[in-house]
């Protein structure tokens, strides 16, 4: 796999915009200054602080709660179309419901929004990037079905207050992970780790959460606020590990409609629901566990009716590839659970590496994911809300202009080779910041955060440079000037 040759496409459609992302958690701190309320963030890393690998927390994070004119200017700097951000539920609503208003929440994110807009500088807001108030999670949160209604009262408040100023919204960021990896393991917070249980109740109220805050906005605000909502669902995309290997073939298409399918079926899909496989995997395991329903609980009429069409565009998040090696319970999968649900074994052995075990490079895995998504769901206007790549936090970031121009080549392949209609990009992330259970372990900004120095110095990487000039020419450069210098050996 070779993916230096020069591109074929290097120019940006008419009209593609380019955007960086963050996430309140990762990069506001102040975590309980001026009246904002506990979340399942703050209570993991309090109460748990052996689950995070340094140790740290978002108390402080980049103090973006403070600095977030630096952030701004970063922005400006940069010259982005768009800044993808998110609202902290508890910032706002310290106990999650709206009969306690949070007035200092309101003011800090209207300052912010101002500060971007003095810069024409769009906004793209997040309702929930996984700070649930930990008085919702005290209540079960997301596998508790009044869920729905707290989910459409907290968007209702967010749209009546800010509405005026933000044309674009993301009701959930990577609902899989909120599901499979905070309520069916503890790979983020709250960590309830009700594997093959909780994650397929969290999915069913999420997603009917998703599409009351979809339908309110449709019917009470997008006529006078002309906006439009989407939903983020995060990837990881499996190929085969042998291609002619029709077993692995099948059982990668399972591991999709397992992934991405999840979430993207019910609201995307023709027929709408979860996928097919999925309803029949986990019926089938459910019965063999001598259980009387299944664990996947069935979207009625209603549901599926109600779910279906609510998002203006699909948003991707993705980051990588991996393999499906073959049939079977994978050694890693506890019982019950979505992996053993999912009947395959999966590897990361395939790509180049880079900081997160996770993140496998693999660009033409990303072209595959948007070529599949373009058929799979009848061609939708695609954003991508994220894409990134994470090393120790080295300022001359090689790798990861490497990973960027790579990934946005093949965007520009599907583009124009395929006629998938991929209308923006957004880079993560604007600096390094607290990568949840990571810590600050691993890092993705295009600007280097020295967390050391209380005053939280940032310094542009090699890579702010290389994606300044791509938005500035709206082109990958013909010339790479950001290659490694290679190494002469004496
Ligand atoms: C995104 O998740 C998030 O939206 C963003 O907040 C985050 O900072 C960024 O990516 C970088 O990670 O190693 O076993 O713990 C991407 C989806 C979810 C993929 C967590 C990797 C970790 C599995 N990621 N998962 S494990």
């Amino acid at each position: 796999l070779c993916h230096t040759a020069l591109a074929e496409y290097t120019k940006f459609p008419e009209g593609f915009t380019f955007g960086v992302a963050t996430a309140a958690h990762q990069i506001e701190g102040g975590w309980n200054e001026n009246g904002k309320g506990e979340n399942v963030w703050d209570h993991l890393s309090h109460n748990r602080p052996e689950l995070i690998a340094d140790g740290s927390s978002g108390d402080v994070a980049t103090d973006s709660y403070h600095r977030y004119r630096e952030d701004v200017e970063e922005l400006a700097y940069l010259g982005v179309d768009f800044y993808r951000m998110s609202f902290s539920w508890a910032r706002l609503l310290p106990n999650g419901r709206i009969d306690n208003v949070n007035a200092d929440g309101v003011r800090y994110y209207n300052e912010l929004l101002d500060a971007l807009a003095a810069h024409n500088i769009e906004p793209l807001v997040t309702l929930f990037h996984w700070d649930l108030p930990q008085a919702l999670q005290d209540l079960g949160g997301w596998a508790n079905p009044h869920m729905i209604d707290y989910f459409r009262d907290y968007a209702d408040f967010c749209y009546k207050t800010f509405g005026g100023k933000i044309k674009s919204w993301i009701t959930f960021n990577e609902p899989y992970e909120i599901c499979e990896d905070a309520y069916g393991d503890i790979l983020k917070a709250p960590a309830v780790n009700s594997h093959g249980v909780g994650n397929y109740l969290c999915s069913d109220t999420l997603l009917k959460a998703h599409a009351e805050a979809y339908h309110l906005y449709n019917e009470t605000y997008k006529p006078v606020q002309d906006g439009k909502v989407m939903i983020s669902i995060n990837s990881i995309w499996y190929e085969p590990k042998d291609p002619s290997n029709a077993e692995q073939v099948v059982l990668a298409e399972t591991a999709n409609q397992f992934k991405f399918g999840w979430f993207a079926h019910p609201i995307f899909s023709q027929q709408g629901g979860y996928p097919a496989v999925m309803i029949e995997n986990v019926a089938r395991n459910s019965a063999a566990e001598g259980l009387k329903r299944s664990r996947l609980t069935q979207f009625d009429e209603y549901w599926t009716a109600r779910i279906k069409g609510t998002s203006d565009f699909l948003g991707i998040n993705h980051y990588t590839t991996h393999l499906v090696t073959g049939a079977g319970v994978d050694p890693g999968a506890k019982s019950p659970s979505w992996l053993k649900d999912v009947g395959a074994v999966v590897s990361t052995d395939v790509g180049t590496d880079s900081a997160s075990a996770w993140l496998r490079v693999v660009p033409s895995g990303f072209a595959n994911l948007l070529r599949w998504c373009k058929r799979s769901y009848s061609d939708p206007p695609i954003y991508i809300t994220e894409n990134g790549y994470s090393d120790r936090g080295e300022l001359m970031d090689y790798k990861r202009i490497s990973y960027f121009n790579d990934y946005l080549s093949e965007i520009l392949n599907v583009i124009n080779d395929d006629g998938v209609r991929v209308l923006g990009y957004t880079a993560w992330t604007l600096m390094d910041n607290f990568e949840w259970r990571a810590g600050f372990s691993e890092r993705f900004g295009l600007y280097h955060v020295n967390i050391t120095d209380p005053a939280l110095p940032r310094t542009a990487k090699l890579s702010a440079d290389y994606f300044k000039q791509l938005i500035a020419n709206r082109e990958l450069p013909k010339e790479n000037k950001y290659k490694e210098p290679a190494i002469t050996k004496v």
